[in-house]
């Protein structure tokens, strides 16, 4: 294990390895693509598979992100992580308070939380996120019961939220300047990388225009 792991705050680009996209079989090369291509931190989503599947990924995957130092985030399951030494859980709005799932990990885990408007990304914070995602910014079939929120609170959402912020949702090589110059540090990608022909091109093309104001 790389034990100098990267900070949240020196992540940029957040890839979701969703397994809506990607099969169990594929999703270890998935994931090398996606750190080849300068990916920050991998988060395991599957809301289909069961939890031996998704314990037994995990580990095959934390194999892979821990050597270059990339944070593995779990998906809804916090119970995960008693199993396997990932870095982080992530909640939606529906699932355990960051408490709660603090204590069900038992162990100093990143928690992430999944936010769609201002005040939710305040009341994150509040409760003790360690990082928030904020969308879905456009429409997306990876998320398609949520109304998309646009681009205009990205700039206060930044101004009055002091964690990292992914913005998400329908994010893509080619409206990701606009997302930046709306005011976005960083965006978590799922279908644009996974769908891509090359994924470490893809997340490298993405990558440099998030840091070419650095
Ligand atoms: N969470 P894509 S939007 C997993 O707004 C997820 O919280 C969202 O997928 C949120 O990059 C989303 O394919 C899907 O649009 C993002």
């Amino acid at each position: 294990m790389n034990n100098t792991l990267r900070k949240l705050s020196d992540c940029r680009l957040y890839g979701i390895l969703d397994l809506s996209y990607v099969n169990t079989a594929d999703a270890i090369r998935a994931a090398e693509a996606m750190i080849d291509g300068g990916v920050d931190l991998i988060q395991l989503r599957g809301k289909q598979q069961s939890m031996d599947e998704l314990v037994d990924l995990a580990a095959q995957l934390h194999k892979v992100t821990s050597r270059f130092s990339t944070p593995l985030i779990v998906n809804d399951h916090p119970e995960i992580s008693a199993k396997v030494p990932v870095e982080g859980v992530h909640v939606g709005q529906s699932d355990d308070l960051i408490d709660v799932a603090r204590k069900k990990t038992g162990r100093n885990l990143f928690i992430g939380k999944s936010t769609h408007n201002f005040e939710q990304a305040l009341a994150a914070q509040h409760e003790g996120a360690d990082y928030i995602g904020f969308g879905p910014i456009f429409a997306t079939p990876t998320k398609p019961d949520y109304q998309p929120i646009g681009l205009k609170q990205i700039e206060s959402v930044h101004r009055n939220v002091a964690l990292p912020i992914f913005c998400i949702g329908g994010i893509k090589i080619d409206n990701l300047e606009q997302v930046i110059a709306a005011g976005a540090l960083r965006v978590a990608i799922v279908s644009g990388l996974l769908k891509a022909s090359d994924i470490a091109e893809y997340a490298r093309a993405c990558k440099k225009l998030l840091i070419a104001d650095l």
